[in-house]
């Protein structure tokens, strides 16, 4: 049992289509802690950077655009097995694999507008983290408000 941290970012089309919140949620109801969130508009540098294993795929100049076209949320979570257990409530990048109960099964009909996205290793979410956030914008709090309110 490994506490991981693992870094989500709401892409242009969760918040357009007003699904944030619920978006957000999910990872709530799921158990997962929120360390850290911010709305941002990424610079075609900043996307570059994230987005640096895709460059020359064909889909690569689209999915810089679209990335960049609006506000993101980018967010720090942390919990057990933290990077494995949000990329199952994700659920899978192509549509029709994406099984109904994730958010892209639920909500995703085109992989270009896939509405979140989220850290695939450790590795990855350290990298990307480090990309989106200085440490002063990482929360490392205990839940107490239960114990607090009884
Ligand atoms: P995931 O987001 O599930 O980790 P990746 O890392 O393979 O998927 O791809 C990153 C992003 O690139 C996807 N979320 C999607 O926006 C875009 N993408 C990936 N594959 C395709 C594709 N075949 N056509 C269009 N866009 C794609």
């Amino acid at each position: 049992m490994t506490v991981e941290k693992t870094f989500i970012m709401i892409k242009p089309d969760g918040i357009q289509r007003e699904i944030a919140g619920e978006i957000i949620s999910r990872f709530e109801r799921k158990g997962l802690k929120l360390l850290g969130m911010k709305m941002m508009k990424l610079t075609r540098e900043k996307a570059e950077k994230h987005y640096a294993e895709h460059v020359g795929k064909g889909f690569y100049d689209e999915l810089i655009s679209f990335i960049t076209s609006g506000p993101v949320i980018a967010s720090v979570w942390e919990g057990v097995n933290a990077v494995q257990i949000v990329r199952k409530v994700v659920g899978a990048t192509s549509p029709d694999k994406a099984e109904p109960g994730t958010i892209r099964g639920d909500f995703v009909l085109c992989t270009s507008f896939n509405v979140v996205h989220a850290s695939d290793s450790t590795e990855t979410a350290k990298r990307e983290i480090t990309l989106f956030f200085d440490e002063s914008e990482i929360y490392n709090y205990s839940l107490k408000i239960k114990d607090f309110l009884s």
